[in-house]
């Protein structure tokens, strides 16, 4: 782990990266650069006060350290581990590089980190109520990082220090409590380090879920204790390319010592053809005419044993992975296998269901949902769940991802008193000519037509990196900074809104997180500081 943490924080010295200013040619989208007041915080803090007058940082001096007064210190593994890995941004090659020779500053030579209640939650998993806030003071000589727990601790320091810094009071806590970004590694196998990679850069732009789209049609990485079948057939192969039950813990762990959720998502019962290759008759024979084709479509609904095998395999699930929520998905099921077979057909006119095939599919969610009830999760499921009216626990959180009027789906959605993150205008598979994340920045979560009690159930949303065309080599790049945009708009206060000042702030962010080992692609031309030490 540490290698990979060694990995992803990168070689070169710190230096700001600067913006640029003589662009001699201006795309039409271009927006006009300028030196953000805010040098190159993002996402912006709910409240910053940033003076003009900088300290610099003693390089051979300067250390991270639990403020007398904390509740937590030296036995919380996740700070220690959070202050070695903030260390090493600061001095990557040598403190001795970070000195001041000249002392033509005041120094800060020690943040001190406060965690101010009885109960940090050192060693818990973060969830839906972590509260993420801190305060930072940054002062001579000593800065103070105070928070109630240590998920405000993890989200202060990520602004990061510099050799040189000014005086700044920041308070800060999240707009939305669900942060999100999706990955999936079913279309291509993502290895082990590009996830920690990517779990790391979340935590720089303040994300908090990881939402795993762990298996899906063309291949089932997951190894199951339970059903080891599942992977031996359904991965791309039976051991490069699948997720052990060690691996899964070192991610999950990974993520919690940054306050990353870990939610997965078991897609059923559509999206799951590399299910059938490892468990037989799961999935639902297709028909030509009389006779079976030899495909086949979503799971078998009508079987007693796909609900034996259902119950079986999320009872581990629900151990496996810690966090409260398990996506199930229930989006995109295609009806037209059920259709074509003879035995389902039976069964509809048994149910008196006519030929109203979501009725089926309703009839499977809703005992999938009786099921993963009885294992104490809560669910989330993609948005045509509650379009097919299956009845849904209230706690239930529904994900709108289709339409683009994604307003019109929330008010839906809202109305029916459901909790509900948005990504139908995240989907950063779909590429194109020019800055796209102004558009992705641009969006208003909240602006659809609804009461005050509506709003409040928009808990949040997630960017989307679908598999289709992305795997090892291209994931990085194209994912930062583009989910940058979608991690302020969830972060900092809605009138954070002027694209101007935000891309002198992404520039430099991004900037900081090629330096920091993530290659992120670069907004628009230009250069980054760093590139001449
Ligand atoms: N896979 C799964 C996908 C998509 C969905 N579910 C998807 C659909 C349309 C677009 C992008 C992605 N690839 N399992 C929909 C939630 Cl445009």
């Amino acid at each position: 782990m540490i290698a990979t943490l060694k990995f992803t924080t990168l070689l070169l010295a710190v230096v700001v990266c600067r913006a640029t200013q003589d662009y001699g040619y201006k795309d039409v989208e271009e927006p006009t650069l300028g030196d953000s007041q805010y040098g190159s915080l993002w996402p912006l803090p709910q409240k910053v006060q940033m003076s003009t007058v900088a300290f610099k940082l003693s390089g051979v001096s300067f250390q991270i350290v639990d403020a007398k007064e904390s509740s937590s210190g030296a036995s919380c593994s996740l700070l220690q581990n959070a202050y070695r890995r903030y260390d090493e941004y600061i001095f990557p090659i040598s403190r001795m590089q970070g000195q001041n020779k000249k002392k033509a500053f005041a120094s800060v030579s020690e943040l001190q980190v406060w965690i101010t209640s009885a109960d940090s939650e050192c060693d818990n998993y973060p969830s839906v109520t972590s509260d993420e806030s801190y305060e930072l003071s940054v002062d001579s000589p000593v800065a103070v990082l105070k928070a109630p727990k240590v998920w405000g601790a993890l989200r202060g320091r990520g602004h990061g220090f510099y050799k040189s810094i000014n005086r700044t009071e920041i308070q800060d806590f999240p707009r939305f409590t669900h942060r999100g970004l999706l990955l999936d590694s079913s279309r291509h196998f993502l290895p082990i380090k590009v996830i920690l990679a990517n779990l790391e850069a979340m935590a720089w732009n303040k994300f908090n879920v990881f939402h795993w789209h762990i298996v899906d049609d063309p291949s089932f990485p997951y190894m199951s204790r339970t059903f080891p079948q599942l992977s031996q057939q359904g991965a791309y192969h039976p051991y490069t390319h699948v997720y052990t039950p060690s691996d899964v813990k070192m991610i999950i762990e990974f993520a919690r010592l940054r306050g990353i959720r870990v939610v997965s998502e078991f897609d059923t019962p559509g999206h799951t053809q590399s299910w059938g290759k490892g468990q037989k008759d799961l999935l639902t024979p297709c028909y030509s005419g009389a006779s079976p084709s030899g495909s086949f479509g979503p799971v078998n609904p009508i079987l007693n044993t796909t609900y034996d095998f259902m119950a079986m395999f999320f009872k581990e699930v629900s151990t496996v992975f810690p966090d409260a929520y398990i996506h199930l998905g229930g989006d995109e099921v295609d009806f037209s296998c059920w259709k074509s077979n003879p035995d389902i057909q039976k069964f509809m006119a048994q149910q008196g269901f006519g030929t109203d095939y979501s009725k089926l599919e309703s009839f499977y969610i809703q005992r999938l949902l009786d099921i993963v009830t009885t294992t104490n999760k809560g669910y989330m499921i993609w948005q045509e769940v509650i379009d097919n009216g299956v009845k849904l626990k209230s706690n239930t959180v529904v994900h709108v991802w289709m339409g683009n009027k994604f307003e019109e789906e929330l008010q839906k959605v809202t109305e029916a008193g459901f909790t509900t993150i948005l990504s139908a205008p995240w989907y950063l598979d779909y590429i194109s000519y020019g800055q796209d994340w102004q558009k992705y920045y641009k969006v208003e979560p909240l602006s659809f037509n609804g009461t005050d009690a509506q709003k409040k159930l928009v808990v949040g949303g997630e960017a989307c990196l679908w598999g289709e065309y992305v795997d090892a080599t291209n994931l990085t790049p194209r994912l930062w900074p583009r989910a940058s945009a979608v991690g302020e708009r969830l972060w900092s206060d809605k009138d954070v809104k002027d694209t101007n000042d935000a891309y002198s702030r992404l520039i430099q962010h991004r900037c900081r997180m090629v330096q920091r080992g993530i290659p992120a692609e670069p907004l628009f031309t230009g250069y980054c500081a760093h590139e001449y030490k």
